[in-house]
């Protein structure tokens, strides 16, 4: 019976995790969430999720222990890597790119030491939680470094004595510069995905991953999308449609009693900014509502 669902791994507290459970909220999965349990059970669909540490994601999706995990394409990067360098077996897809925990790896040094280009930093001390990364990166550049392995704090090592420059995570790089520190170099850009194990699960697995991806794909399209209705003169259709470039096939409705007045109803793939309103405001269209739209299913 346990073989019989599929199981999702997700962090269980951290940038990624409030992201993680809407995902799955949004995706109609409902999860019954407790306090410090390994494995929380969804109601209504054959799914149990399992709550980690975000760096023991990637590991338990190569080694088949769940199907699917939702982790950030550094900490991915890192365990390929390593498992890599210790000429291990790796099998692993990413099925989806997602939105949130948006960051990069960067370089970081002292805000007043001078920067000219990668190669000054030949032979120096860099913290970092990413060795595997670094390395690769180094590498290709020909340039040695020495390594101080940090798990945290790493925008402390310098302060500290450790290190003369770092390799950490930024986002708003507000951390940086409230260490004395400045970004000089992105050498990886990264954001949440979800991943599969890729061995041969079975037919029953591979329909709730489909349906369960074909669902986040609804979610994002809705999401960028909007609906469109307005009232127009029947000669203006084609000028209308013009302004929608990316939209599917409008649907036009005929008003009661008013032969040369329609109501046309749009999905638009794209934002609708107030320029757009005000071109459709002077080809004479009236009662325009822009609405945002929660599902959908193409
Ligand atoms: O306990 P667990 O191991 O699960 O969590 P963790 O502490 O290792 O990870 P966590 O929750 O901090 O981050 C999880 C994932 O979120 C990371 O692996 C990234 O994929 C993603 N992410 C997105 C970030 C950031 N943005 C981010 N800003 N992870 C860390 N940071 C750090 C950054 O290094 C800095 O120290 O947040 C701090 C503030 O950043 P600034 O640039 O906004 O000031
Ligand atoms: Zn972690």
């Amino acid at each position: 019976m346990y073989d019989k669902k599929l199981k999702i791994a997700i962090q269980k507290s951290g940038r990624l995790s409030k992201d993680s459970r809407k995902l799955l909220h949004n995706c109609d999965i409902k999860v019954n969430f407790q306090k410090n349990k390994l494995i929380s059970f969804s109601e209504n669909m054959p799914i149990d999720v399992m709550c980690v540490r975000d760096d023991d994601i990637p590991g338990l999706v190569i080694d088949g222990i769940v199907d699917l995990g939702i982790v950030g394409r550094n900490v991915l990067e890192e365990e390929v890597l390593k498992r890599t360098f210790k000429l291990e077996k790796i099998s692993f897809k990413i099925l989806k790119h997602l939105d949130f925990g948006v960051c990069r790896l960067s370089i970081g040094i002292p805000t007043e030491k001078k920067y000219s280009g990668i190669s000054c930093l030949n032979k120096l001390r860099i913290a970092t939680s990413y060795p595997y990364i670094l390395k690769k990166y180094f590498d290709k550049k020909n340039i040695s470094f020495k390594l101080c392995k940090l798990n945290g704090s790493v925008e402390v090592a310098i302060r500290a004595g450790l290190a003369d420059a770092i390799f950490d995570l930024v986002s708003t790089g507000e951390a940086l510069v409230s260490n004395g520190l400045k970004e000089v170099k992105v050498i990886h850009n990264s954001s949440a995905c979800i991943i599969s194990n890729g061995y041969n699960t079975s037919v029953f697995k591979r329909d709730i991953v489909n349906t369960f991806i074909s669902r986040i794909n609804g979610v994002v399209k809705a999401r960028e999308s909007k609906y469109i209705m307005l009232r127009i003169s029947a000669s203006k259709i084609n000028d209308v449609v013009r302004l929608f470039p990316f939209s599917s096939k409008p649907t036009i409705y005929q008003l009661s009693g008013k032969n040369s007045i329609v109501a046309i109803h749009i999905v638009s793939r794209e934002s609708i900014f107030w320029k757009t309103m005000e071109k459709l405001k002077n080809l004479g269209a009236k009662s325009i509502l822009v609405l945002p739209i929660e599902k959908m299913l193409e």
